[in-house]
């Protein structure tokens, strides 16, 4: 069996990929669940523009039918986007269940490197990771995403994680799981909105030639699994510590008391921190995930003369 039987690549996406030149891969839970309509399309395809300007393709991914997608249209983001959190989020465990359905899905980081890596791209940026949430000792929530960097051999760039998540326990899993932890011109574990959680990191990497070397080397020693490039927001669009932490407390307490568990977790704190900032946690989420491309673009073309 081929794997086009379920996926679809775009034309320019397909024909860069044979060409050896440099794709970046996008989510798009970020678009459904991640922020709303119609900033979220707006943003969705603003990055591939980011990334273009960087000298790649962007495949946004997703699932259209039951069809995997790298590469979207933009009808299909605009879809997307308009649908919102009607969609169904796509993590490891629902993929099957969803193309044998002929579903429509939304995919997370986790699903989302999977389908890159089946498409052959190596590189995928995004905003913020999934992670092991506050609590996880009780409820043991630890997002499908980390397993996923353990096995899957694509590289992501994000902009660390959102401290609704327990920071250094995300960093204990990681370690656990043998994944490379990288700090973009930083020795600490950027917390999204703002450029430093204070938790050291052990890895700082400084320009895109030596983070596409670093992808290169592991690659080349048949090491399975991801790498994690942790980006900070650029200091002009990094929120004040004391606001945002503050909202984020109030989020998990609301979602605590309302009982709110799985999947809808990480969504439900997502729109309530934006809800209490009154729109600056989306303005500086935005930004974030602009300067992630760049730089996911800047390394895809590095790797592509390796
Ligand atoms: N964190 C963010 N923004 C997001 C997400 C996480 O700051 O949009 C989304 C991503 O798609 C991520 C998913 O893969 O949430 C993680 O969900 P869960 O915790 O249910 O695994
Ligand atoms: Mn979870």
């Amino acid at each position: 069996m081929s794997i086009e039987k379920y996926l679809d690549i775009a034309p320019e996406v397909k024909e860069a990929l044979k060409a050896g030149k440099s794709v970046v891969a996008l989510e798009s839970t970020i678009i459904s669940h991640g922020m709303p309509y119609p900033q979220n399309v707006e943003t969705a395809l603003n990055v591939e523009k980011v990334i273009r300007d960087n000298g790649a393709i962007p495949a946004t991914i997703a699932i259209i039918g039951g069809r995997l997608k790298a590469g979207l249209s933009r009808d299909e983001i605009e879809y997307l986007g308009k649908t919102g959190v009607g969609v169904t989020k796509v993590s490891r465990r629902d993929l099957p269940v969803i193309v044998a359905k002929g579903m429509d899905g939304a995919t997370t980081v986790a699903t989302t490197m999977i389908i890159a890596a089946m498409a052959g791209i190596k590189i995928f940026a995004t905003g913020g990771i999934g992670g092991v949430h506050r609590g996880a000792q009780q409820t043991f929530d630890i997002s499908a995403d980390l397993e996923e960097l353990a096995m899957t051999n694509v590289t992501v760039v994000c902009a660390g994680a959102k401290a609704i998540l327990d920071l250094p326990l995300t960093l204990e899993y990681l370690e656990t799981k043998g994944v490379p932890v990288i700090g973009y011109g930083t020795k600490e574990l950027p917390a999204f909105y703002t450029r430093t959680s204070g938790l050291p990191i052990d890895y700082e990497i400084d320009t895109p030639a030596e983070l596409a070397k670093t992808i290169f080397v592991k690659h080349e020693l048949g090491m399975q699994g991801g790498i994690l490039v942790t980006n900070p927001i650029p200091e002009q669009y990094s929120m004040d510590p004391k606001v945002i932490n503050k909202a984020i407390d109030e989020a998990i307490a609301e979602a605590n008391a309302k009982g709110i568990k799985g999947k809808e977790t990480t969504p439900f704190l997502l729109a309530k921190v934006k809800e209490i900032t009154g729109g600056d946690s989306l303005d500086s989420n935005i930004q974030l995930v602009y300067n992630n491309a760049a730089l996911a673009a800047k390394t895809a073309v590095e790797l592509s003369k390796m």
